[in-house]
């Protein structure tokens, strides 16, 4: 199993962990993506009909060929998080953490005690369905030390709060989401005050030496995110990926 904690952790990597969201529901594309060269995936439940089915089969999958799976779960509800966790995720994006109450709320539910709430499932895939311990992982320890619980740094008040979440015990990194920031800050995306934001959340992080990453759409884009210091990084997504490689073919043909 890779985990995208010990990703991020490696001292001998150049580069930070690369991922991307995937909304298609298919293996296949996971394959795709692994081959291609990427780090760790963030099956995005928040915004793609992915369905915990689905969700099973794909963090099966990454499991299998050695790339990392993070889900992004759909909201701050207890009983996803605890399932997605149990069914082998090596982490979790909270979607809208505003402050430290929400904050410590998700973190919990993804906690085992006597951090938290999450239950002992050990007989599932996270457990080795029942066989950790035998030289295998161990379900309590992987829960503890090896997934990751991110809450996402995504609307403007959450910035504000960005000090006080990220001192909430058991935060194992953070993400900031770009996308939903400059639409609750009423700005463009590419306003200098939402790159302020930004900015201001990653000097914070980096304060409180947190793990932080965020997204870029593309390949430059990324880049520039790698000199900025992120710890991990994700660009685009299996649709967009898809969508832009079609467009660019079609048009070259039609010139
Ligand atoms: C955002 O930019 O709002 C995100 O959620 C990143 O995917
Ligand atoms: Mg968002």
């Amino acid at each position: 199993m890779i985990w995208l904690r010990d990703l991020i952790d490696d001292p001998d990597r150049g580069v930070p962990p690369i991922g991307t969201f995937m909304k298609i529901p298919a293996v296949e594309t996971v394959e795709i993506v692994k081959l291609a060269g990427f780090d760790f995936i963030v099956l995005d439940a928040e915004h793609a009909l992915l369905s915990l089915a689905d969700l099973n089969r794909m963090i099966l999958v990454a499991r299998a060929i050695g790339l990392a799976p993070v889900v992004r779960v759909a909201d701050h509800g207890y009983g996803d998080a605890q399932r997605i966790l149990d069914a082998g995720a090596a982490g979790l994006f909270f979607p809208h953490v505003s402050d430290r109450a929400e904050c410590e709320r998700v973190v919990r539910q993804a906690s085992h005690p006597p951090r938290g709430t999450r239950g002992a499932g050990g007989g599932m895939r996270a457990g080795d369905w029942g066989m950790a311990g035998r030289g295998k992982a161990s379900y309590l320890a992987d829960g503890a030390g090896k997934v990751m619980r991110i809450p996402m740094i995504e609307e403007r008040v959450a910035v504000g709060n960005a000090d006080e979440i990220l001192a909430v015990d058991g935060v194992d990194g953070v993400f900031i989401g770009p996308g939903d920031l400059s639409m609750t800050m009423g700005l463009k995306r590419t306003d200098p005050e939402v790159a302020g934001a930004v900015e201001d959340v990653l000097k914070k992080a980096k304060a409180a030496r947190v793990p932080v990453g965020t997204v870029a759409a593309d390949a430059g884009g990324a880049r520039r995110l790698i000199g900025e210091g992120y710890d991990f990084i994700l660009v685009s997504n299996d649709t967009g990926m898809l969508a832009a490689t079609a467009m660019a073919l079609i048009d070259e043909i039609r010139g």
